[in-house]
């Protein structure tokens, strides 16, 4: 009789558009983390098609990943805003602090700093119509924002608090695109064995898996 007046909240099936290799991985991640079922869809960034025919220009007109479709059929985009809303459907899972605490502020200082200043900072390195010297100013700067997580990283586990969070899942989903920069890691131990210990996690190891089975887009 309760559950007939109190029904459970009802656990959305979203849809994930996502294209290897990028920054979907970090919500990819806080889907497998809060165990939530989700549709994957593959999206080509160069045809702006998805695997299943549609024009991704028409669900995410900014035309990139990660966006998310929810079961009303809104669509949501920009990763910090996507991770943070998943959290907050299951807190009890606590990959956000509560929002109106200071904590849930830190969680968002961090997202900031990783999504303008790794995230789109490292942009410039991915265009290799750029000169030498100029990829070097980027990088130089790139290396102050890394010497910058490692000071954080050698005295805790995790960037916020002392477990897992959302921006977890986005700094590990950033930090691993600079071996393709030739940036090796190593040169930042406590980074390295963070990098080491997010990527073993299941919900990781999942995300990847799934990402690496879906077919290739048009
Ligand atoms: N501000 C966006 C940036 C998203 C973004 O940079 N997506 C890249 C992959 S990491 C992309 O899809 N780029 C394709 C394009 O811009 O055409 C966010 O934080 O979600």
């Amino acid at each position: 009789m309760w559950a007939a007046i109190y029904p459970l909240r009802e656990v959305p099936t979203m849809k994930l558009y996502f294209a290897p290799d990028t920054c979907s991985l970090s919500p990819h991640i806080v889907l497998q983390e809060l165990g939530m079922p989700y549709e994957l869809v593959r999206v080509n960034n160069r045809t702006k098609r998805t695997s299943t025919g549609e024009d991704f220009l028409a669900v995410n007109p900014k035309g990139y990943v990660a966006a998310l479709e929810l079961d009303t059929g809104e669509v949501l985009t920009e990763g910090p805003a996507i991770v943070q809303y998943l959290a907050d459907l299951m807190p009890e899972v606590g990959l956000a602090p509560a929002a109106g605490t200071l904590a849930r502020v830190r969680l968002q200082e961090w997202l900031n700093f990783i999504t303008s200043e790794i995230h789109s900072g490292s942009s410039p390195l991915f265009n290799r119509a750029l000169p030498e010297d100029v990829q070097a100013i980027f990088r130089d700067r790139l290396f102050r924002r890394l010497d910058f997580i490692e000071v954080n990283l050698t005295s805790r586990d995790y960037l916020v608090g002392d477990g897992f969070t959302v921006a977890d899942a986005y700094l590990f989903t950033v930090l691993g695109w600079m071996k393709g920069f030739s940036i090796d890691i190593g040169r930042w131990p406590a980074t390295t064995h963070y990098m080491q210990r997010i990527g073993a996690r299941a919900s990781v190891q999942a995300a990847l898996a799934r990402e690496a089975e879906t077919s290739p887009a048009a």
